[in-house]
């Protein structure tokens, strides 16, 4: 476990220079550089450990792993009036979502509801920066995506499922915009991989070891299978992921996606849906009212002493921008090491 001292303090601009220069180093092209280390950094900027910096170790794994095109340049297709198909070819998911946004925000803004299929991408990264971005341009917005094949369905112990995440975003007349984002298992699995990296146990009810026995040991669950939130209500809103952004978009589901890495550690190849909503062509004139009504809610859910989902975050991202990042002192030792290419080459 790192104790406070064992801890670097960096700035803002020096974690995204420190992203950009791994990524570089690697041999990322600089346009898919661009995107990459941006979600990244934001992950580090809100306190998002399991998709902050250390994320860029993996993101490295999968440039090296011959898989991933370095180079490419994802295609952007306009599908029907509502789908907009984006071709990320063999690239992570990061820079296909910003080539393929304005089309979305178009559609949505003129049928009401469009829908984005992002294809062929290596994805590692959380989804809350995509439905934050159409929340910031006035839209409700969903996401999904699977993994690979990590999770067990609630009463199986065999891993079936990914950790297949979604977010949703609602826009608000000022302030932030109301944005949850969350793995289908009980955490993301990097939460229990930054376990097993300080030597902590984690807690009963994650994960299951190879014999299907409830374990704590970080270890014995990455060999094993994690589990769904909520029981059979997470399992089967995971297998409904697997379709929607699978199967639905014409690409891979998790298991394929573990198939297809073959043993190689790269991130999840697959696919992603995203959908956005336009409340302004859903309800004319009358929206300005009931964005007003729907403030009501958020109040009453504070009120009761309740949280919002993402205040933490937006929390962190105000301390941040304040005091900079505090990034394990050994993590920021083998990313200079990356950013100097002196390891695994
Ligand atoms: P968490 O359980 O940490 O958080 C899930 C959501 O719940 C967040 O929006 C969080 O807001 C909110 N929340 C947490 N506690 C409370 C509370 N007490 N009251 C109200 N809201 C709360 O996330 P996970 O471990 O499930 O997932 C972490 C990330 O991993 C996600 O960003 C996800 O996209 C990513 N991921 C990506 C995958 C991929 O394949 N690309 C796969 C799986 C996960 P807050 O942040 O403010 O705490
Ligand atoms: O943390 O479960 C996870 C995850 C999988 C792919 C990217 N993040």
């Amino acid at each position: 476990m790192n104790a406070p001292d064992d801890r670097i303090r960096l700035s803002l601009d020096e974690v995204l220079a420190l992203c950009h220069e791994v990524l570089r180093a690697a041999g990322l092209s600089p346009e898919q550089t661009e995107s990459v280390a941006r979600v990244v950094w934001a992950a580090q900027r809100d306190e998002c450990q399991s998709h902050g910096v250390w994320r860029l170790l993996g993101c490295v794994r999968t440039i090296r792993s011959g898989k991933l095109d370095a180079d490419a340049r994802p295609e952007v297709f306009d599908h029907s009036p509502a789908i907009v198909r984006v071709d990320a070819k063999r690239a992570f998911s990061n820079l296909a979502f910003d080539r393929g946004l304005p089309l979305l925000v178009s559609k949505a803004r003129s049928v009401g509801i469009a829908a984005m299929a992002i294809n062929n991408c290596f994805h590692f990264a959380a989804l809350w920066p995509e439905v934050e971005a159409l929340a910031e341009q006035g839209l409700a917005a969903i996401a999904m995506s699977p993994s690979h094949s990590w999770v067990a369905p609630a009463g199986g112990a065999k891993p079936v499922f990914g950790t297949n995440p979604f977010a949703f975003a609602w826009p608000r007349p000022s302030g932030e915009p109301f944005v949850f984002d969350f793995a289908t298992s009980v955490v993301a699995r990097g939460e229990i991989q930054l376990a097993e990296r300080n030597g902590q146990p984690i807690p009963e009810g994650w994960a299951l070891d190879h014999a299907g026995h409830p374990t704590t040991d970080p270890s014995a669950a990455l060999e094993g299978a994690m589990l769904t939130f909520g029981g059979h209500k997470g399992s089967a809103l995971s297998a409904m992921i697997e379709l929607m952004a699978g199967p639905l978009v014409g690409d891979l589901m998790s298991s394929e996606s573990m198939a297809f890495d073959g043993g190689a550690g790269a991130a999840p190849f697959h696919g992603e849906l995203v959908v956005a909503f336009d409340p302004r062509t859903f309800l004319g004139g009358s929206v300005d009212d009931h964005l007003a009504r729907t403030e009501a809610l958020f109040e009453r859910i504070v009120d009761s002493g309740a949280r919002l989902p993402s205040q933490r975050r937006f929390e962190a991202r105000a301390r941040s921008e304040r005091e900079g990042v505090l990034v394990p002192r050994s993590l920021y030792a083998e990313l200079d090491a990356l950013r100097a290419g002196e390891i695994g080459r």
